[in-house]
């Protein structure tokens, strides 16, 4: 980019009368013209992601180009603050760490100078907005588009036919630059061309409870699939028309997670109609495709119906069952047992449906999980038999996060006084962070990080009190909880353990009680009913708690509304400490944690996903780990737990847990709480009592809160701990993950 013509431009533009909308479209278009991706390199990784969420692009571009200080210094000058464009509506096509995962990559890739491509659907409508009503969730479209896209390029001389068997649609591609040593491309595809096509690039996630519905899902996906295929063809058959020998040599595709897996079938179809053979095509396909699992819930492992897929993809269902002759035969071959061959099985006859997961595990070239634990429970559990066979398949990528957003950006305070101590370089050198260690125990820099730590709380508090209209004093641990709702993730465990807090300080059981405030955010899928009961109790005990002036200089609780990428930025800032307190086994690895780590936010939680490497680098003294390790959770869950008795060991919490029943709070005959104790106490559905294990976790979480609690009276004590953290996150930049990826899968570099 030439930033000296750009930056000349900007000065000659005329701001005045126009509103944040006017001008985040000019200034964004005007650094567009200046921007230029690539060359394509002979070998390229391609990212498919059914999610990217990029959230706020304009900061982030303007500060990869190097601008992003100029531009803010122009603006001043004529009278304008750079932080009017915070008005722009976040871009969230994606719902969560996925997603966002997706996003650090592709800024990593270009960082790195990595050929990265990503490929995803430019959906009309992001994830919900949430809002409250009586402490209730509730949803509203995300019209993302209203404010403009001024950072994509409509291409519409490439867009391509998808057919199905009942429509066509075209889907056009909207690329977007990802800035960095290299330009690569973010390429979105929007489906149009009859009334119905709009709907597959519609919504995020459309409800699947229904046929109409899962038939729609398999539509998105196969939509985003086959226009990456024929993307990734096409400028394959650019330089080597119909020789598709070296197409392996020179592609590489990462499929994230399952949702992209009929990228597959779709290539091997394709192939085929170019004249290739079905083994040749195989052949192809198992050289070119790998796999990241993000989760091992079942429920959340992709499973499709042979008879929807006949429906609208017969080709597509036909050749996912020659793959599955293909996988029974070199099964046989490699001496898989019987019942290996059913567990690794891609069609299956009991559901009928075809398993995504086992089509990608078969065809992969690398299957990776996203954090050390994580890699080794799919190898153990997951996939079993694949990993006996075939251990040379499987590799762990530790996810990682994108210092420039989330740090750089988000915390300008804490880079200026990492500047000061360790120099600039951190920006693309994130190892150079671990200078920062000579310093941890320096008074004066303990004591300009905890200015930083105040500042950026005030920053948040102040924000929240515009934002959801609650006032919160800065002087108070700041532990935050913010992420997707989901049970495993136990949100509903702080709740109880609030709750706790409260009772305990209403009987004046303490004596030195630092003050706090939890903050949560999260969204919930509009049809989990569990996830919106808890989003509803949390709210009713923070609605108790905050009301009452005995105590709420004491203890406060905020749930923020709207919790996306942008707010996230400034949680991560403020927070002190960062509750991680997943069942044991169940968070493939958390991204969120990583980013309050690097913010010098300490950890408070289980041996679970990448919480087990933060506290490797940063030590276990300077965090808070509680609750059943994996191996003992897996112990209780081949029988023997026995949720109540965990509970009377300790009564208090019977008082506490029985808020859910017993009158305290009212979810207006919506039946929540009642389903929530149901759940807990004699399960509910396919559950077991207290499935996710609350109950043998909540006494030890509670201590380990009121261990923060009374180390946090030593404020130089605290501050040094979690100035250690920033210092030791040098490991979880997705600068490191990409480069990982690129050496032991994409075989870049
Ligand atoms: C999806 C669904 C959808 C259906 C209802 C239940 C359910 C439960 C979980 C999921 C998650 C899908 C995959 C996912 O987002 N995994 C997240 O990936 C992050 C990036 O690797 C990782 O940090 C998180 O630990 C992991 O949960």
């Amino acid at each position: 980019m030439d930033r000296v013509i750009f930056l000349q431009e900007l000065r000659k533009l005329d701001l005045q009368g126009k509103d944040a909308k006017r001008l985040y479209n000019e200034i964004s278009s005007l650094a567009m013209k200046y921007i230029q991706a690539s060359e394509k390199p002979k070998r390229c990784a391609h990212y498919l992601s059914i999610e990217f969420l990029i959230g706020r692009v304009f900061y982030n571009n303007l500060l990869e180009l190097g601008v992003l200080k100029e531009v803010s210094e122009i603006l001043k000058e004529k009278g304008v603050n750079i932080a009017l464009f915070e008005e722009i509506e976040d871009a969230a096509l994606g719902n969560g760490g996925l997603g966002r995962l997706a996003a650090c990559y592709m800024d990593s890739g270009a960082a790195v100078g990595i050929p990265l491509y990503g490929y995803g659907i430019r959906y009309k409508y992001g994830l919900f907005r949430q809002t409250f009503e009586d402490g209730f969730q509730k949803e509203l479209p995300d019209d993302w588009q209203r404010f403009g896209d001024p950072w994509s390029i409509r291409k519409e001389e490439e867009k391509q036919i998808i057919r199905f068997a009942d429509m066509e649609v075209e889907a056009v591609p909207y690329d977007m630059p990802v800035i960095g040593k290299r330009v690569n491309v973010l390429r979105l595809y929007q489906a149009e061309g009859n009334k119905d096509a709009g709907k597959i690039s519609g919504v995020l996630y459309p409800p699947d409870d229904t046929e109409e519905g899962k038939l729609l899902r398999i539509r998105q996906e196969y939509f985003l699939s086959a226009s990456a295929i024929g993307d990734v063809i096409r400028e394959y058959e650019k330089r080597r028309g119909n020789d598709y020998r070296y197409f392996a040599e020179e592609n590489s595709i990462q499929l994230n997670d399952t949702h992209p897996v009929f990228a597959i079938p779709e290539l091997i179809r394709v192939l085929k109609e170019k004249g290739l053979t079905y083994h040749s095509a195989l052949k192809i396909a198992k050289q070119v495709f790998n796999y990241t699992n993000h989760t091992i819930l079942p429920e959340a492992l992709e499973h499709w119906d042979v008879r929807l897929l006949k429906k609208i993809l017969p080709e597509i269902s036909e050749i996912l069952l020659s793959i599955n002759t293909s996988a029974r035969y070199y099964h046989r071959k490699d001496g898989y047992t019987p019942q290996e061959s059913v567990a690794t099985s891609i069609y299956i006859h009991s559901r009928r449906a075809f398993s995504m997961a086992n089509t990608a595990v078969f065809i992969a070239n690398k299957i990776n999980g996203v954090a050390a634990i994580h890699s080794e429970i799919i190898k153990r559990e997951l996939f079993v038999a694949e990993y006996a066979h075939h251990p040379e398949k499987f590799e762990n990528v530790t996810n990682g996060v994108a210092q420039r957003r989330w740090l750089e950006l988000a915390n300008p305070e804490l880079s200026a006084l990492l500047d000061k101590q360790i120099g600039h370089d951190w920006r693309e050198h994130f190892q150079e962070l671990d200078k920062l260690n000579a310093y941890t125990a320096n008074e004066d820099t303990i004591s300009e990080f905890i200015q930083v730590k105040g500042k950026k709380k005030e920053q948040l508090l102040c924000y929240i009190e515009k934002a959801e209209g609650i006032r919160i004093d800065g002087n108070r641990i700041l532990y935050a909880q913010v992420k997707r709702l989901h049970e495993y993730k136990r949100q509903l465990m702080t709740a109880f353990a609030l709750l706790r807090l409260y009772y305990d300080l209403k009987e004046g059981k303490f004596r030195d009680f630092t003050p706090s405030v939890f903050l949560f955010g999260a969204k919930s899928a509009p049809s989990y009913f569990r996830a919106k009961g808890i989003i509803k109790y949390i709210n009713e005990i923070i609605k108790l708690i905050n009301a009452d002036s005995e105590t709420n200089d004491k203890l406060m609780g905020v749930f923020v509304t709207e919790y996306n990428v942008s707010y996230a930025e400034k949680i991560v800032a403020a927070a002190d400490v960062s509750l991680q307190v997943s069942t044991a086994g169940l968070e493939a690895s958390g991204t969120g944690n990583m980013k309050f780590m690097m913010n010098g936010a300490v950890t408070l939680g289980t041996m679970d996903g990448a919480n087990i490497e933060i506290v490797e680098k940063a030590g276990e003294e300077n965090n808070y780990i509680f609750g059943a390790r994996v191996e003992e959770i897996e112990e209780l869950r081949k029988g023997g737990y026995d949720p109540p008795c965990h509970l009377n060991k300790h009564p208090e919490w019977n008082k506490v847990v029985r808020t859910l029943i017993d009158g305290t709070f009212s979810d207006e005959g919506a039946g929540y709480f009642r389903e929530l104790y149901d759940s807990l106490t004699i399960g509910a559905s396919w559950h077991k009592p207290d499935h996710y294990f609350i109950f043998r976790d909540l006494e030890e979480y509670y201590r380990a809160i009121l261990r923060v609690n009374a180390d946090y009276q030593n404020k130089t004590y605290f501050a040094a701990k979690q100035l250690k953290n920033t210092a030791n996150s040098y490991s979880f930049s997705s600068d490191r993950s990409i480069k990982e990826y690129a050496q032991k899968i994409w075989r870049i570099n």
